[in-house]
């Protein structure tokens, strides 16, 4: 018997809607355990010590074992389907804007989004006010560097979709949260509409 998929999750999180999105893309169950983000609910010793020690979620849970990290989790999910390329170099390919969304873009997109929509402007520390304006140039410079890309072709890797689009799709797709004009970025939003009408696509949850 194979081990049912938990997922360990904040709903608003776009973090968190790449795993849910990859398992209903490919018609897997996922149970979900909602934590308040916004009340510490991952930061107590509780679940440091049996979910994540580094007190974020989402956290993929199969039997007794955890995997942290959205697009690790994504890649646990999609491990053996279509969204996973068998070739070689796009295999790797995909792998390289995975990393390249968690350092170039989530870290800009979706910390800005989170600053203005749940932290609030006026709540925001002086040294978070000082990262907006980089964050926001650096956010740009990775939906130009997408948009790029993607002319000529329908997907990040190779000719088909994979997880990697999956997980750039989520905080981009609600770019616009945070300010950024994603009518700047055409290629981008083309991509976006083709991922919108996949077979079981399911929204992210505010
Ligand atoms: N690199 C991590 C980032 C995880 C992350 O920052 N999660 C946020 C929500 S999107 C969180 O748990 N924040 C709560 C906290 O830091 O206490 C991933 O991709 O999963």
């Amino acid at each position: 018997m194979t081990d049912r998929f938990v997922l360990h999750e904040y709903s608003a999180s776009g973090n968190c809607y790449k795993v849910r999105l990859t398992a209903a893309l490919l018609g897997i169950p996922l149970e979900r355990r909602e934590y308040d983000i916004m009340n510490g609910e991952t930061r107590t010793p509780d679940f440091l010590e049996n979910v994540n020690a580094n007190g974020r979620i989402p956290v993929l849970q199969i039997g007794d074992r955890f995997i942290p990290e959205s697009n690790a989790a994504c890649y646990f999910v999609a491990d053996g389907s279509n969204l996973i390329p068998t070739d070689r170099f796009d295999h790797a390919d995909m792998l390289r804007w995975m990393f390249w969304e968690q350092y170039n873009h989530e870290p800009n997109i979706a910390t800005l989004r989170f600053w203005i929509l749940e932290v609030g402007l006026d709540r925001l520390a002086d040294v978070q006010r000082l990262q907006m304006a980089p964050k926001r140039l650096a956010g740009n410079a990775a939906l130009r560097l997408m948009d790029d890309h993607l002319k000529g072709r329908e997907w990040l890797v190779g000719n088909a979709i994979s997880v990697a689009d999956i997980c750039l799709f989520a905080y981009t797709h609600v770019a616009d949260e945070a300010d950024y004009d994603l009518e700047l970025y055409p290629e981008v939003i083309r991509w976006m509409e083709q991922i919108m009408e996949l077979p079981n696509f399911v929204e992210m949850e505010a």
